[in-house]
């Protein structure tokens, strides 16, 4: 069985966190540190631990967590604006938390697609 997570307390609701969907596949939840005035999770309700870990077995709970984040994304009223899904992937994509998840991020202008860190470049 896999090692348990902070978001997998959070699906079980032994923790506190605003949560603002859940079914039996995943669970969507405020982030503890928003970036933007909508900064929604979409975390499968079993643990994955990282994009790379993701298997055939998955397809449905992945479908699932994009038809949740449109959906969540029309009930914050920032469909017709936009807004930007990201899912961070080991260490050079910065993943904080081992729990497959896909942050929903939106209600202002969001910029480029990445910030590169300083004095790095493409290549
Ligand atoms: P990532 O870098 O993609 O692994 O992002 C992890 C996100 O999870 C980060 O934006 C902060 C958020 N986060 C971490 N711990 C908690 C928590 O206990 N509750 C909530 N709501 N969000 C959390």
């Amino acid at each position: 069985m896999a090692a348990d997570t902070i978001f997998s307390r959070i699906v079980r609701r032994e923790i506190p966190a605003d949560i603002v969907y859940q079914d039996d596949l995943v669970t969507a939840f405020r982030d503890i540190e928003p970036a933007a005035p909508t900064h929604v999770l979409v975390v499968p309700n079993h643990i994955i631990a990282s994009a790379r870990d993701v298997t055939d077995a998955d397809e449905p709970v992945l479908g699932r967590m994009f038809a949740v984040a449109a959906r969540i994304a029309r009930e914050q009223g920032i469909a017709e604006t936009g807004y930007r899904l990201i899912v961070n992937c080991g260490e050079d994509g910065c993943q904080e938390v081992y729990h497959l998840h896909m942050h929903l991020i939106g209600g202002r202008p969001l910029g480029p697609m990445l910030a590169a860190p300083r004095g790095s470049s493409a290549h």
